[in-house]
């Protein structure tokens, strides 16, 4: 519990058992629920992870997208965490996000990776490619958004329920963020956290995923809803 609210942490994983370890083990002790979300490891990613006390969940079908949404339906937390199971993303900005999230009474907090400091965090292809993508968000959706494509957000359970998310990919991470931006009810803010090279291997393909994610963009910005929420 965080001042009164159940903590859920989501943490998607594939083949991260390095990683993963070093996430769990700084885990905050206030966090009521770990899950994390495995599609297909080759490594001991889930042992290490039912070991450290973390809820795995088998999700049959692969992608990031996939393996949140799954994630999400077990989810009990009135506020959900996520990062990636590369510790790339600091366990320890979950008190200060959580702070803030309460403090600026907003519903969805996204955690900005820029400016990035460490600068073996992101290569210039990375940082380029995640500001164009920003950028294009931004001018389509109308709202500034520094980093569309972080993989750490904090928000509140209940806006699941009114969200429209179908993408299975990489491009979850955007299209969750346009869905809060989109709801006039929910309130949405990012705030910087420190960035550091993941440990592993990089599961994104970045040119692949870097066009995946900008068509998807302008696919969600000029197609209908499909109305309805994901849980
Ligand atoms: N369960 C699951 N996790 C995935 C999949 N693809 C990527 N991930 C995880 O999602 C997170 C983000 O992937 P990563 O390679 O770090 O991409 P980047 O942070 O955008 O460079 C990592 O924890 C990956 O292990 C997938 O198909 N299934
Ligand atoms: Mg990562």
């Amino acid at each position: 519990m965080y001042k009164g609210q159940a903590i859920t942490v989501i943490i998607p994983c594939l083949n991260e058992e390095q990683g993963v370890e070093r996430v769990l083990r700084r885990m905050p002790e206030f966090v009521d629920q770990v899950i994390v979300v495995d599609n297909g490891s080759t490594d001991r990613t889930s042992e290490v992870a039912r070991s450290l006390g973390a809820q795995v969940i088998r999700e049959g079908v692969r992608g990031y997208g996939r393996a949140y949404k799954a994630g999400f339906r077990q989810a009990t937390g009135d506020v959900i965490v996520t990062l990636d199971g590369d510790h790339s993303y600091p366990p320890d900005a979950i008190s200060y996000l959580l702070e803030a999230f309460l403090h600026l009474e907003v519903d969805f907090l996204n955690a900005s990776r820029f400016p990035v400091r460490d600068r073996r965090a992101m290569s210039f292809k990375h940082k380029f490619g995640n500001l164009m993508l920003s950028l294009a968000m931004s001018l389509l959706f109308f709202r500034w958004v520094r980093d569309s494509q972080s993989g750490m957000w904090v928000f509140a359970r209940a806006v699941l329920r009114d969200m429209d998310l179908v993408s299975d990919g990489m491009a979850f991470s955007e299209e969750i963020k346009i869905e809060a931006l989109r709801d006039p009810k929910i309130r949405f803010a990012e705030i910087s956290i420190q960035y550091s090279s993941r440990l592993g291997e990089i599961k994104l393909n970045p040119w692949r995923d870097g066009f995946n994610n900008l068509f998807f963009l302008l696919k969600k910005r000029f197609s209908r809803r499909r109305g309805g929420g994901i849980l």
